[in-house]
């Protein structure tokens, strides 16, 4: 009987881990006509979505940084306001465009070289892990 309850604390776990990563995040592209992303600089978990949205025209999404690009993600060319690009960080995708620490720099390319319109998605791991550590430690002191 205890393994069994065992294994349903645990499933549970494991569905409370994965439904916690299904994130998405908003940043914007150039914001009141100002050559930025914002927030320039965001953190993930991993499976979550970035979601770009243009709220002035003549802006891009491109991975890499100005000069350099990368072929991960790229919006098209610039668009106009209320264009929309989203790109979701899974297991999938880092695996297919492996990058040191995670770390996914992108830029305007009309702007990013000129105007410093820069960002960066840092993508860490499952973000309910500790949380899931932490009830493993629960689990087994219910069992002492
Ligand atoms: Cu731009």
């Amino acid at each position: 009987m205890r393994t069994i309850c065992a294994a349903l604390v645990t499933a549970a776990l494991v569905f409370a881990a994965v439904s916690a990563t299904a994130a998405t995040h908003d940043v914007t592209v150039g914001p009141g006509g100002l050559f930025v992303f914002s927030p320039a600089d965001i953190t993930i978990a991993v499976g979550d979505t970035v979601h770009w949205v243009w709220d002035s025209g003549g802006h891009n999404v491109a991975s890499g940084v100005p000069g350099t690009p990368t072929p991960y993600f790229l919006s098209g060319p610039p668009d106009l306001a209320g264009t929309t690009f989203d790109v979701v960080f899974d297991a999938a995708f880092l695996i297919a465009n492996p990058v040191p620490g995670d770390v996914y720099d992108y830029y305007c390319q009309p702007h990013g070289e000129l105007f410093g319109m820069v960002g960066s998605v840092t993508v860490t791991a499952f973000t309910a892990v500790p949380d899931e550590a932490v009830s493993w430690g629960r689990i087994k002191e219910l069992y002492r």
